[in-house]
Order: C-alpha cells, then structure tokens, then sequence
C-alpha cells in the first residue's frame, strides 16, 4: 500500500481537469469555462462572492476556513467558478454534506449553495432537519422556480399554471412557501433576496454566513432561458425597513403576504433572526467518555454473524 506521501494530489491524473487558478492564488474565481446562459440570474450570485470572501476575511472567516458545497443542476457549477474549496454533491443532498462537513470540522465555515428544486423538492426533508437542528451552516437557495439543468420542468416554488417541459398544460400545483417552512422548522435566519442588487444580495449573504446556527436565503434568482422574471420581480420586489426580525409572528406575516407567483409586493431582506444553540456545538459538548464505541459496533457485529 502507498504511503499517503505518494499520493498524486496535483489533479493531473483525473479525468476532469482542474481549473486554473485567476491571477494567482487569491483570485475569486478560477478559469473554468462558464456555460451559464446569458442573462442568467446566477452571474449575480457568482459576482457577489467577488467581495464576499475579503469581507469574511475582514470578519475573522480566512478563506482557507470557507467550504462551499454546491447540489447539481446549474446553480451547482458555482463549485467550479469559485477558487474557494468546493465540494459537488448530490442533487438534493447539499444539506447533508455540508451538515458533514461542519460535524467533521466546526471550525470551518460551510456555505452551501442549492437549487430549489435540489433543497426544496428531493431534499425538502434535509432542509428542514437543519432547521430544527439548527446546525451553524448557511443555506443559499437559487431559487429560480424550474428545474433548469433538466431544461424546465415545474418545482416546488413554481406557481399554478406554470407551463413547462413535465407540464404543457400548466402545473395543477400551489407553491410552497419555503421560508415559511424553514421559520416553522425552527430556522435561526431566514431571509430573502433577488439575483438583482449586488449590494443588497452581498449584505443579505455576508449576515448569513456571519449568523450562528441556520441560516436560509432564498434568492430570486432568474432564470432567463425557461422561467424569465425580470420584469415580474422588478416591478414587485422592495426592501423591508419596517419589520421585526426578532418577532416570528411579524416574520410569518411577513413571509405570508406573497405567494410565489403570486399578484403581491416582493419583501426583500432579513424576516427572522434569532439566537440558539447549534447542533454543532452541542454535538462536540456531548460526553462520550464513558462509551466504548468500537466495543459496541463488535457486540452488534458478534449478534448478527
Ligand atoms: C438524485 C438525483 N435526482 C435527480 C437528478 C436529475 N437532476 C439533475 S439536475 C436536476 C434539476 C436541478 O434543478 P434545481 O435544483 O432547481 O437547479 P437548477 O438547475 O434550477 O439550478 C435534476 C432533476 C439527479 N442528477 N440526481
Ligand atoms: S438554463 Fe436558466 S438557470 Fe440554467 S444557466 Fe441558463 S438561464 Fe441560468
Ligand atoms: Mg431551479
């Protein structure tokens, strides 16, 4: 057996090239071609993190503490274009990876960036067990309303009637609301903000990150090929100066007053926020000293032979 010292880590022997690095080191972003459609809502998301990761910096979070774990569809192709440690997981399984990572090592700051139809959808109940857990991880949302990789099929924040490849006819289905969901799942910050306004969607993702325990923020971000909304967020969409984030009452009523899709005016900004215990740090607090682990797994191995 090779000592790990032997192991070719350069990249060199896999079959995807790693990407080039921009302008050395401590560029954010890498070389890999961008395949995003023009117009597309995640270019903002992307640009944010331009001067996202020297705030964090600024803020005690070195880059070399930052994990980015991306879902698959388009959104997850962020893992490719950002020179940050990235990790592709599985469509609808973001959460539980980076739930992973951060049990494995909570000093590092885990940020996950999923689809709607990834967290939403196949991994709703991975979104909510977070929630409840409260574990410290960021969860930032694309929420573009279609599954757009698989070229535009409805998801779970589609409104009723949308027309797309699985339903020609229009969807038959009302929207969930997720960040409703997330408030009710015990979720410690829960925010929404638009692929449009780099400044504000930068403020929005830098508290999150900073927040400790769950954090969710949905992005409205557009997807220009199948499901364009510019013109319908545009005209709707407002920052919020007047509510309570401390106050779940005043964050579900807030959160209530649009449905997706929906004739309403588009609050954008923080709705909840609270202090609790993280899962993470209760988990690392939990005494183990008196259980013999390896013991136990040879007992239940010894039963089952
Ligand atoms: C376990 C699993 N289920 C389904 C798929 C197929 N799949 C890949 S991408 C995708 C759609 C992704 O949609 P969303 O999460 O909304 O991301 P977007 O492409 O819109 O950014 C689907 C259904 C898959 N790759 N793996
Ligand atoms: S299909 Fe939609 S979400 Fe995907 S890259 Fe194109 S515009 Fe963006
Ligand atoms: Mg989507």
């Amino acid at each position: 057996m090779s000592d790990i010292a032997d192991l070719d880590i350069s990249g060199a022997g896999s079959r995807r090239p790693q990407p080039a690095v921009m302008e050395g080191a401590a560029a954010p972003l890498t070389y890999a071609e961008n395949t995003w459609c023009p117009g597309c809502g995640n270019f903002g998301i992307l640009n944010v993190w331009k001067t996202l990761i020297d705030e964090l910096a600024d803020n005690g979070v070195p880059r070399e503490r930052i994990v980015v774990v991306a879902g698959i569809g388009c959104h997850a192709k962020i893992a490719d274009y950002l020179n940050l440690n990235t990790f592709y997981s599985l469509h609808g399984r973001t959460v539980p990876v980076a739930t992973g990572i951060k049990l494995g090592n909570p000093e590092l700051t885990v940020i996950a960036h999923a689809g709607d139809g990834d967290c939403y959808g196949e991994g709703l109940e991975h979104m909510l067990f977070a929630a409840k857990r409260n574990i410290d991880i960021s969860l930032m949302v694309h929420d573009n309303g279609v599954y757009a990789l698989t070229t535009g099929q409805y998801t779970p924040t589609s409104p009723r009637g949308f027309r797309g490849k699985s339903t020609p006819g229009g969807s038959a289905e009302q929207p969930i609301n997720p960040l409703e969901l997330a408030v009710a799942g015990g979720a410690t910050f829960v925010a929404r903000s638009y692929s449009r306004g780099a400044e504000r969607l930068r403020q929005t993702m830098l508290d999150a990150v900073l927040h400790r325990g769950f954090s969710l923020v949905d992005i409205l971000q557009v997807c220009a090929t199948f499901n364009n909304l510019y013109s319908y967020y545009n005209e709707r969409t407002f920052d919020m100066d007047d509510n309570d984030p401390s106050s779940r009452t005043d964050a579900l009523n807030r959160i209530g007053e649009w449905t997706y899709g929906g004739d309403g005016r588009i609050a954008l900004g923080t709705f909840y926020r609270s202090e609790a215990d993280t899962f993470d740090g209760v988990f690392r607090d939990i005494d183990r000293s008196s259980f013999d682990r390896e013991a136990a797994v040879r007992d239940l191995l010894a039963r089952r032979v």
